[in-house]
């Protein structure tokens, strides 16, 4: 990796780029300076603003007809690390990765932690799974996993998840997200109550193993693959479970496990203010969850979130830390440039949501004034923050343009050899 994108290689790219990006930055700064904003002080905050990519992201997923394999996809977690530095060396702002088991379980994991940090990379929230059958599982989670009807069953799940923290501290993570896929495919098939009773019975049990500077995750999702009734369905029985099982326990917000035109910004602001935002899977989605590439369906929803997100750190909001992550399966795209567009994608959003005038919104909300409130938000995400994004990079040493920077290193190609080609036949979603 760092042998295809070293410091000549990154230089030489930028150097096409600089004497436009100076130009362009430097009519920026001027256009902010009227409007009484510092463009170094937006472009230091941009150059400290990090999510963390998935380590699921990097391979190429696939729908419930057909996955078609990639080029040199990486096949285990070390070729994943390999790809996330690729992506965090170019855009900078994706020094972490969120990894997922049993995929990513390896016999030894320091020498996964010890790996990523020869990288440069840190290890985020790890993700759990109990929506799969592993080879030698004794127990099926056909029926479900923390909520089975079977007490063993569930028993098997929460040994999983308290095995996931002791992962996690091998890799020096501080959190567990948990997302379950329990739920009926037909009415009546379980009861919606008992089934919750279940799973805050085997959640307390985790919660209870978890160290003290560690949080736990609940992830809703409306529904998928269950497509009746999902257990954990929406930020309501998200944050009551968080709720009762107490101050370790926040809600995570996955955009595209929403009900299309939901106000997902509202919810954010809700979960600000009860101090239970545990923090995002940012994607998108245009009718279900696709898991589609963050901004590339609703990139003015995405800015709304931000724009709650840094209202929040504007008021200092009491414990405000969220947890920033992208969760999304590329099907037809290469993937390493699919999460840095979208990487970029998020990056976006937040410097545009900084770039609104907070006492100027105060006061057009005191005195009713929709249009101006409206057009004060539209104005900041119009405003095209391109140049200080690249500024940002280029001043953290990565690429001005990370795809073509990416596409010039021919990464794929140079890997051939070394990744044989992985079956193209199986079916699923990740
Ligand atoms: C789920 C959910 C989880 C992710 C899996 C792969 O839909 O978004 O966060 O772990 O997909
Ligand atoms: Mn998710
Ligand atoms: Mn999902």
């Amino acid at each position: 990796m760092t042998r295809i994108f070293d410091t000549d290689f990154v230089a030489t790219q930028n150097d096409s780029h600089r004497a436009a990006l100076d130009e362009e930055y430097d009519a920026l700064g001027r256009k902010l300076e009227r409007q009484g904003t510092d463009i170094a002080r937006i472009t230091a905050a941009a150059e400290a603003f990090t999510v963390a990519i998935p380590s699921w992201g990097v391979g190429v997923g696939g729908t419930r007809f057909a996955r078609f394999a990639g080029p040199s996809e990486p096949r285990n977690i070390m070729e994943k690390l390999e790809d996330c530095a690729v992506i965090n060396r170019l855009v900078t702002c994706t020094p972490s990765v969120s990894p997922h088991f049993p995929w990513d379980r390896v016999d030894d994991l320091t020498e996964v932690r010890d790996t990523a940090a020869a990288y440069d990379l840190s290890f985020a929230s790890i993700n759990s799974n109990t929506f799969q059958d592993q080879p030698a599982q004794a127990l099926s989670y056909k029926f479900g996993s923390l909520t089975h009807s079977n007490p063993a069953t569930r028993e098997q799940a929460v040994a999983h998840n308290i095995d996931c923290i002791e992962y996690g501290k091998i890799l020096g993570a501080k959190s567990l997200t948990v997302w379950i896929a329990d739920g009926s495919n037909f009415p009546g098939q379980q009861h919606f109550s008992n089934a919750l009773e279940r799973y805050l019975e085997s959640m307390r049990t985790i919660y209870a193993a978890l160290p003290d500077d560690w949080r736990i995750h609940i992830e809703h999702k409306m529904f998928e693959p269950a497509f009746y009734s999902t257990v954990i369905q929406d930020w309501g029985t998200s944050v009551l479970c968080a709720m009762e099982l107490g101050d370790k326990a926040f809600s995570l917000v996955d955009l595209g496990h929403h009900a299309p035109n939901v106000n997902i910004e509202m919810i954010v602001a809700r979960l600000i203010q009860f101090r239970k935002l545990a923090g995002f899977h940012f994607n998108d989605s245009k009718y279900g969850d696709d898991d589609l590439d963050s901004g590339s369906i609703h990139p003015y929803q995405q800015f709304l979130v931000f724009n709650e997100l840094v209202d929040a750190a504007y008021r200092g909001v009491e414990g405000f830390d969220p947890e920033y992550m992208l969760d999304q399966s590329h099907n037809i795209t290469d993937p390493i440039e699919s999460l840095m567009s979208s990487a970029m994608s998020v990056q976006r959003s937040y410097v545009q949501a900084l770039l609104v005038d907070r006492p100027a919104l105060d006061g057009y909300q005191q005195e009713n004034d929709a249009i101006m409130a409206s057009n004060l938000l539209k104005a900041a995400f119009e405003t095209d923050v391109s140049p200080i994004l690249g500024r940002a990079r280029a001043n953290a040493g990565g690429a001005i343009d990370p795809i073509a920077c990416y596409r010039a290193g021919a990464y794929r190609d140079a890997l051939a050899s070394k990744r044989p080609a992985l079956s193209g036949t199986s079916s699923g979603i990740v």
